[in-house]
C-alpha cells in the first residue's frame, strides 16, 4: 500500500473467498492510489527548505551560484540529469547532492551538453536505436571475489568470462550496493535507498504478504515508457503480492522464484541431511509438542512466469512434490536457458531492450549445487559456484555476440552485497579486502565487484576510482534511454546521474558520499575517503570512530586525532539527511494477499495460505512480524 509511515499504520483487510484462487483485497488499488495521491499533495505543500543556512560555502567564482542561493533553489534549477526537461520540476535528490551542485552547477551543465551530443552520436551510429541494457546482478559477490585475475589466482578461483568483461570494459572499484539482497534490488529498481521504499528488510520465510510498492516508479517502467522491451529472469526477492510482481512493475515478461533461495534450497531434506538446516523437515520432527501448526510452513509457491497484463503460472513442480536440490539445479539451469531465449526474442525486435538477469548463485549452501563443469583449483563450493555463474555470464556474452548486437549493448555485471560470512571457514567464504559481511555497514557488506562493457564507448580496461551507488544506475540508465523526465519528482531519488563516468571515464563521477543503513538504522556515512561509524544514542559523535578508507580499508584502526577535523562536516551531513527524511518520510512497502493471480496454484499451497490467513490475514501487526533478517 502506498502509505507513508508518518501517516499511521495502513489498514489492510484481507478476505478469503471460497472457490478457485479466491483472493480479494478489502482495499482496492484505486483506493491505494487515491491515498497515495493525497499523501503526495501533502508533501508538495511542504517542500523542504533543506537546512540552507548551514551548508553553503561562499562561492569563489562568478560562474558559481550566487551567494545565498539555497540548496532548495538549486534543487529547483537542477542541472545534469534534468537537462532535457525544461519547465518540469527537478528531481529531488538527497541534501548532500546540493552541496556538490552548488560547487559544480556550471561545470556539470556544460559537461551535460557534451554528453547529450555524444549520446546522440552513439544513437546515430546505431540507426537511431538507443542502446540495449543487460544488467546481471550476482548474489553475494563482494569486491575482489571475481573479475580480477590476480585475486582469482590468489584464491584458486576462476572467472574468465567476467575477467574478459573487465578487460574489454570498466572495473568499478568503489561501487556501493546496499548490504543485503532485497535492499539492493529495491535500490536498483527505484533509485532510492531501500529504507525509503520500505524494502529495507530481507524476508526469508514465506509467505510474506508484502513487497515493492506499486507506487514506486521502477527502472523497468522508465525504460518501458522509453520504448524498451523489458524482461526479468531469475531471483526477484521483492515480494509475493500482485503489485510487487515484476510483470506489474514494468517488465513485459518475467520468470522468477516467488521467494528467495531459502525457500527451496536451504529448507529441503537435502539441506537437513547436510546439516545446513535444523529441525524443519517433517521427516525429522515428531510434532508431539508442536502446538503451533504455523511455526513451520511448507508448500509455498516456488517459481513462476508470466507476461505483463496476464497472470503467473508456477512451473517445475507438481502437486505433492517438495523442493529438493535437484529441483534447485534444474530451476537455475532453466533460468539460464530462458535468458538466452529472451536475448534471441529481444534481439529480433526493432525495440531496444532491457534484460534484467539476477541469477540465484553464487550463493551456495550445498555441494549438490555443483555440477561437473565448474571445477576450480580452490575446490570449495563457493569458488565452484562462482565458476558456474561465470559460465552463465560467458554464455550470455557469446549469445550477444552471435546475435550481432554487442556494439549497441551495455552489459553491467555486479554483486548485490558482500559475502555470507555466516558460513565462513567451512565453505570458502572469507573476508577479502574489506572487513564485514552481508548485512553489515562495514565496507565488506556494501562494496561489491562491478564491471561494465559498452564497446566503443567505455574505454577498454579502464578502472574507475569514483564512488558510485547501485541506485545511480537507475538515473543513469534512464538518462541513456532518454527518459530522465519519467523519474518521479515527488519523492527523494538518491540515484545520481553518472552518465559521465560511462562516457568520459575515471574522475568524472558526481558522488562523493553515501549513507549506509542496516535495516532502518543509519550506521555509517562515507564522504570521499573518510567514513564515520555513527555511535549509539547518548554518545557524542565527536567520539565516534572515523576511518580513512585508503589507509585502513578494513576499518580496524579508528583515527584518534587524525580524523577529528571531519566530525563537524559529518554531523552536518547527518543532520541534513535526517531533516530531508522529516520532509520526505520513508514509505512502507505494500501489503496484501500472497500469491494472487498465480493461476495454477497447487492445492497444498492454497491450503497453507488459507491456514496462514486465518491467523495472520487481518492482523497487520502480526504480519509485520513475518519480517526477519536473512539472505
Ligand atoms: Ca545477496
Amino acid at each position: 500500500m502506498a502509505n507513508i509511515k508518518k501517516a499511521g499504520p495502513p489498514v489492510v483487510v484481507v478476505a478469503v473467498v471460497a472457490g478457485a484462487i479466491g483472493y480479494v483485497f478489502g482495499c482496492t488499488r484505486a483506493d491505494r492510489e487515491r491515498d497515495a495521491h493525497a499523501q503526495n499533495s501533502k508533501q508538495e505543500t511542504t517542500v523542504p527548505d533543506v537546512n540552507q543556512q548551514e551548508i553553503l560555502p561562499s562561492p569563489k567564482e562568478a560562474s558559481e551560484p550566487a551567494r545565498g542561493t539555497s540548496v532548495t533553489q538549486l534543487a529547483q534549477n537542477d542541472v545534469g540529469a534534468n537537462q532535457s526537461s525544461a519547465g518540469t520540476k527537478s528531481i529531488q535528490h538527497d541534501s548532500e547532492h546540493y552541496v556538490l551542485l552548488h560547487q559544480y552547477a556550471d561545470q556539470w551543465a556544460a559537461e551535460d551538453r557534451q554528453l547529450e551530443q555524444t549520446l546522440a552520436e552513439i544513437r546515430q551510429k546505431n540507426g537511431g536505436k538507443r542502446p540495449n541494457i543487460v544488467y546481471i546482478l550476482l548474489d553475494d559477490m563482494g569486491f575482489g571475489e571475481y573479475g580480477i585475475p590476480a585475486l582469482n589466482k590468489l584464491r584458486g578461483g576462476r572467472t574468465p568470462n567476467i575477467d574478459r568483461i573487465a578487460r574489454q570494459g570498466v572495473t568499478f572499484t568503489r561501487m556501493y550496493a546496499e548490504n543485503i539482497c532485497t535492499p539492493t534490488r529495491a535500490a536498483f529498481m527505484t533509485g532510492r535507498y531501500a529504507v525509503r521504499t520500505g524494502m529495507e528488510v530481507t524476508k526469508v520465510t514465506p509467505p510474506e504478504g508484502g513487497g515493492l510498492n506499486g507506487k514506486e516508479v521502477t527502472i523497468a517502467e522508465l525504460l518501458s515508457d522509453a520504448g524498451y522491451a523489458t524482461h526479468h529472469i531469475g531471483k526477484w526477492h521483492l515480494g509475493d503480492i500482485k503489485e510487487a510482481y515484476p510483470i506489474n512493475q514494468g517488465f513485459d515478461f518475467a520468470s522468477f522464484p516467488m521467494h528467495n533461495q531459502v525457500s527451496y534450497s536451504f529448507t529441503t531434506r537435502d539441506a537437513e541431511l547436510d546439516g545446513k538446516t535444523t529441525a524443519f523437515m517433517p521427516e525429522s520432527i515428531d510434532p508431539e509438542y508442536g502446538l503451533d501448526k504455523t511455526f513451520r510452513l511448507y508448500d509455498w509457491v516456488t517459481q513462476v512466469e508470466g507476461r505483463k497484463g496476464g497472470k503467473l503460472r508456477e512451473w517445475g513442480i507438481e502437486s505433492g512434490q517438495r523442493p529438493d536440490m535437484e529441483l534447485y539445479k534444474r530451476v537455475n539451469n532453466r533460468f539460464q536457458e530462458q535468458v538466452l531465449n529472451s536475448l534471441r526474442e529481444l534481439a529480433s525486435s526493432d525495440k531496444p531492450f532491457f534484460l534484467n538477469y539476477w541469477p540465484q548463485i553464487p550463493v551456495a549452501v550445498l555441494r549438490s549445487t555443483d555440477d561437473d563443469r565448474n571445477q576450480t583449483p580452490n575446490g570449495g563450493r563457493w569458488a565452484n559456484a562462482m565458476a558456474v555463474v561465470d559460465r552463465y555470464v560467458g554464455e550470455v556474452m557469446k549469445e550477444i555476440k552471435k546475435l550481432g548486437i554487442e556494439d549497441n549493448t551495455i552489459v553491467v555485471v555486479m554483486g548485490d552485497n558482500g559475502v555470507m560470512y555466516q558460513d565462513m571457514g567451512t565453505s570458502g567464504y572469507s573476508e577479502w579486502i574489506f572487513r564485514g559481511h552481508k548485512g553489515s555497514s562495514l565496507e565488506g557488506g556494501h562494496r561489491v565487484g562491478a564491471f561494465a562493457r559498452w564497446p566503443g564507448v567505455i574505454e577498454a580496461g579502464s578502472i574507475i576510482g569514483d564512488m558510485i551507488f547501485v541506485g545511480d544506475l537507475y538515473t543513469t540508465f534512464a538518462r541513456i534511454a532518454g527518459n530522465t523526465d519519467g523519474i518521479p519528482r515527488d519523492r527523494v531519488v538518491d540515484g545520481i546521474d553518472q552518465t559521465a563516468i560511462f562516457l568520459k571515464g575515471d574522475t568524472h563521477g558526481r558522488r562523493d558520499y553515501i549513507h549506509l543503513y542496516e535495516m532502518d538504522q543509519l550506521r555509517a556515512t562515507v564522504k570521499q575517503q573518510m567514513k564515520i561509524h555513527w555511535p549509539g544514542p547518548g554518545t557524542n559523535p565527536a567520539l565516534a570512530g572515523v576511518y580513512n578508507l585508503y589507509w585502513d580499508p578494513r576499518e580496524e584502526n579508528p583515527l584518534k586525532t587524525g580524523g577529528v577535523w571531519s566530525g563537524t562536516p559529518f554531523v552536518r551531513m547527518r543532520v541534513q539527511h535526517l531533516r530531508m527524511k522529516d520532509k520526505f518520510p520513508d514509505w512502507e512497502h505494500a501489503r496484501g494477499m500472497p500469491y494472487e493471480d498465480v493461476e495454477n496454484i497447487r492445492p497444498e499451497t492454497k491450503k497453507m495460505v488459507q491456514t496462514w490467513l486465518k491467523i495472520y490475514g487481518d492482523a497487520k501487526d502480526v504480519v509485520l512480524g513475518v519480517e526477519a533478517a536473512g539472505n
